[in-house]
């Protein structure tokens, strides 16, 4: 009778040490998908979202629009031009985004079409269009220095809610421009927007992609999947157990 109670007992731990050894599992598992989650950063968008989080992440500079263009040294930048002269001149540009916002970053060609040029910027979401247009207040005419932009909807014509834009206009300088808007502006736009590119056939016939993308929303939806294996895991284990 003694020795089937200590049996009993016996098994009783056994499935107590496997309950532990399984939770302690879990906690590990919780624990590393929050480092994980910690310690990302920005990766470049076109390399293609959650799979590529951690192996390619590089760390950006915030952007300020203010009319200084020391925040996009970090950013890749391409070249815009056209077919017919694009052996000669060509504008440089960059797309970034963030979680909230895209921006956009211009500087022409140091020797022809030098000037800022605002119309028919096409950024499209995930392959939905919005074109939109960047001109100052009142279509006042560019003046050296800092000139504030508005950034509207090109379809309506309205300002764009939370958006912003300097152009910088410097002697001797080709003009050079910053803005953004929030994603929110996208049509049918939600926060998990995955690709976002910029054309413009004012500036040049390339397409960019935005550089930077929000990990966050992606690595909290993979974090989840983890602790609910786990706990899969666990359930089965115990039913099995018993
Ligand atoms: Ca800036």
């Amino acid at each position: 009778m003694l020795r089937c109670v200590y049996q009993e007992l016996d098994v009783i731990k056994r499935k107590d040490v496997r309950i532990m050894k399984w939770n302690r599992i879990a906690v590990i598992a919780a624990a590393m998908a929050m480092m994980l989650l910690l310690s990302s950063t920005p990766v470049a968008a076109s390399s293609g979202g959650l799979i590529d989080v951690g192996t390619d992440a590089t760390s950006y500079v915030p952007i300020t629009i203010d009319g200084n263009y020391e925040d996009w040294q970090d950013k890749p930048h391409s070249q815009l031009s056209y077919s017919w002269d694009s052996g000669n001149n060509y504008h440089s540009a960059a797309l970034y985004r963030d979680d909230t916002y895209v921006y956009l970053h211009v500087r022409m060609s140091p020797t022809s079409y030098t000037q800022f040029n605002g119309y028919n910027y096409l950024f499209r979401a995930d392959n939905k269009d919005f074109y939109v247009l960047a001109i100052t207040p009142n279509n006042t005419s560019i003046v050296e220095g800092d000139n504030l932009l508005e950034i509207r909807r090109q379809n309506g014509y309205q300002v764009i809610y939370d958006s912003v834009g300097y152009v910088t206009r410097t002697a001797g300088q080709p003009d050079e421009w910053e803005l953004r808007f929030p994603l929110e502006a996208f049509p049918g736009a939600s926060k998990n927007i995955r690709t976002i590119t910029f054309q413009c056939s004012n500036l040049g016939e390339q397409v960019l992609t935005a550089t930077g993308t929000p990990t966050l929303p992606f690595l909290l939806a993979g974090t989840g999947f983890v602790i609910a294996a786990v706990g899969y895991g666990i359930k089965r284990r115990k039913r099995s157990a018993k």
